[in-house]
């Protein structure tokens, strides 16, 4: 498997859960001051022209959310999404599409100032997004309950992204303990490390 990466970006979501699945894989670093994501070769796996993608052989995919639904089936043995037919498979897929889409958004309203009425925006609004996933977080440990799943690292990597790195939002008590968790992971230490290595 190849990520295309770039240093301090969205790739790191996938590198850390490249590390957490634990199978080989190699990066290609595109150098984004560059413009080395702005060419034919790479406009055919991702026509958005943005980090991360993936190859597998002679798959390609591109957005976040839809390589981790790549990962977790392809590697069903690495524990990482709840069985096919588990009842909390659906819940797993829930968060996961929640943290890729509403977290997103959220810092979207925040950076432009965006103001739409709750009902016409599809996040609702960045106020209820953190109220949504805090009354998760304050009850269990993990997203889907007592196990650590995918669907923790995307959510912790949007969390790290918006309250430690940008800090666009006041974090809160049941934030900062869910990411101490999830940032001691030897995975995460794994793929920082080589975040800044490979930069
Ligand atoms: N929706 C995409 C967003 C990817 C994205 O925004 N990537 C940024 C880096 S964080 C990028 O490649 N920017 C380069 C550009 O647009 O020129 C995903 O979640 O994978």
């Amino acid at each position: 498997m190849k990520l295309y990466w770039a240093p301090q970006t969205r790739a790191l979501r996938v590198l850390w859960l490249l590390e957490e699945i634990g199978r080989p894989y190699e990066l290609h670093k595109l150098d984004l001051r560059a413009g080395a994501h702005h060419t034919p070769a790479f406009h055919a796996i991702n026509p958005m022209e943005k980090v991360p993608a993936l190859q597998d052989g002679a798959a390609t995919v591109a957005e976040s959310g839809a390589i981790f639904a790549y990962l977790v089936e392809k590697f069903p043995d690495s524990g990482l999404a709840p069985p096919v037919g588990d009842p909390s498979r659906g819940k797993f897929w829930q968060w996961l599409f929640f943290a890729s889409a509403n977290i997103e958004a959220a810092m979207t309203e925040k950076a432009a100032q965006v103001k739409l009425p709750e009902t016409a925006a599809g996040w609702g609004s960045a106020a209820r997004v953190f109220a949504v996933v805090e009354e998760q977080l304050a009850a269990t440990p993990y997203i889907l309950g007592e196990t650590f799943s995918a669907a923790d690292v995307m959510l912790a990597s949007n969390l790290n992204y918006v309250l430690k790195l940008l800090k666009m939002f006041e974090t809160r008590p049941a934030f900062d303990a869910y990411l101490e968790r999830c940032r001691t992971r030897p995975a995460f230490l794994r793929a920082v490390a080589r975040d800044s290595h490979d930069a």
